[in-house]
């Protein structure tokens, strides 16, 4: 039996995608709510595909309960939050569940943390964790790396299809972690050292930063002289070693503004590039800032409650608002005493911020400017509503000519 700790975002899909391939899970999460409604047969976040999946592994008999399992197999999905102000990462969840997991396994067993942490947290906090209470790392418990890879809005997909990375002091144990993933996933399974995990990991959504805040700073040269950022990435694309990115709005999301962080904190001698992409991706609610003024004096539009944002999420079709640009611009204009800017996301159910709308058609009566942050598929379906504003597109995604971009 594997028991799951942690039943968010990745926890829970990965439980569902063990218990599908017939493997006994329980998942085990401390929000009894949580658990209350996974055990009614209600999932907690949508995903595509997710529902079915749920369906699947309930008759397959996974079970979610509050409480630790004994077993031989943990798997611990918890948050690894950032801490804003230091912008390290808060290993409290880590630690927490590790130290749970050794309350109750069972001799031998191994731990595989699929958390994202910064490298040399195992060294640094989970290893001293387990040594203080007495145990042999090695001999009573294992401890792995296995970093997830998925993308919310495909997660099912990438489970089964993506490589994954095995990081282990032991590679005959690795090896059979590698044989339970096999279960579900069909791609290739690198088995290595914990550190090259932990590290690889970080080095992957870097690297996503930083080819990101290529293309926006060519949208930035671009704007300044008039040229076509999109034609030009197009273009520069077609040769067969280039991969340019799409600039945006900025960058959101609990991990690719974020990642890039610990590498800066740990190195600040040697990550001027790292922190420069980082430096300019922060920097671009500020750009859109500049272009909405632009419109604005264009059009002789002086009240800034005639702006709407497009968009709360931090990225396309999901509702995950973490770190997204266009709370990044709210925070901004709130620094700027500039408020009432309107705001609507078909897929934010909740007001998490001021003058947010619950309806499409309530929000584009009372504005004139439409900025559209986030490519969501609603807006794509609705392009004959907004033509006839003023609209600032900062995904390209407009169909129509007279359109403002970043
Ligand atoms: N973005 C751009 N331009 C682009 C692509 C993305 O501005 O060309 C923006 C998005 O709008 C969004 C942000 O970047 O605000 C991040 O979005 P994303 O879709 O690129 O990535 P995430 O954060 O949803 O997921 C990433 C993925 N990492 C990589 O692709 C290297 C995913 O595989 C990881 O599992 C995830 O981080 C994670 O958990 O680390």
């Amino acid at each position: 039996m594997i028991n799951i700790i942690g039943l968010g975002y990745i926890g829970l899909p990965t439980a569902l995608m063990f218990a599908k391939s017939g493997i006994k899970v329980v998942g085990t999460d401390y929000d009894a709510n949580l658990v209350n409604s996974l055990q009614d047969g209600k999932l907690t976040f949508e995903e595509e595909g997710l529902e079915e999946l749920f369906k699947e592994s309930l008759s397959n008999g996974v079970e979610f309960s509050t409480e630790y399992q004994k077993t031989h197999t943990y798997i611990l999905a918890v948050p690894t939050p950032f801490i804003k102000e230091s912008k390290k990462l808060d290993p409290k969840y880590v630690i927490s569940a590790v130290n749970s997991v050794l309350d109750v396994c069972e001799k031998g067993a191994v731990m595989i943390i699929e958390s994202t942490i910064s490298p040399g947290t195992t060294d640094k906090y989970i290893r001293p964790e387990i040594e203080k209470r007495g145990y042999v790392i090695g001999e009573d418990v294992h401890v792995m790396h296995a970093p997830e890879r998925i993308i919310p809005g495909n997660m099912i997909y990438e489970l089964e299809n993506n490589a994954r990375t095995i990081g282990t002091d032991d590679p005959e144990v690795g090896n059979k972690i590698k044989g339970l993933y096999s279960n579900f996933c069909k791609a290739e399974i690198i088995v290595t050292d914990i550190r090259s995990a932990e590290m690889s990991k970080v080095v992957e959504n870097t690297y996503r930063d930083i080819n990101i805040a290529f293309a926006n700073e060519l949208a930035k040269i671009s704007r300044t002289d008039n040229m076509d950022v999109y034609e030009i990435i197009r273009t520069a694309n077609m040769h067969p070693r280039v991969n340019i990115m799409q600039p945006g709005p900025g960058v959101g999301g609990h991990c690719i503004s974020v990642d890039p962080w610990f590498l800066v904190g740990d190195y600040p001698d040697l990550t001027n590039l790292i922190l420069t992409a980082r430096k300019i991706n922060d920097s671009m609610p500020r750009h859109v800032l500049g272009r909405i003024r632009d419109i604005m004096r264009k059009h002789d539009i002086k009240d800034i409650s005639k702006v709407g944002l497009y968009g709360l999420a931090y990225k396309e079709n999901v509702d995950d608002t973490r770190e997204s640009p266009t709370l990044q611009l709210l925070e901004r204009m709130d620094d700027h005493l500039a408020f009432g800017v309107k705001v609507f996301d078909p897929f934010v159910k909740e007001r998490i911020v001021d003058h947010q709308f619950m309806n499409f058609e309530d929000f584009m009566n009372e504005i004139e400017i439409v900025v559209v942050m986030v490519g969501h598929d609603h807006i794509k379906n609705n392009m004959d509503f907004i033509k006839d504003k003023h609209v600032l597109d900062t995904k390209n995604i407009c169909t129509f000519d007279s359109v403002y971009k970043l």
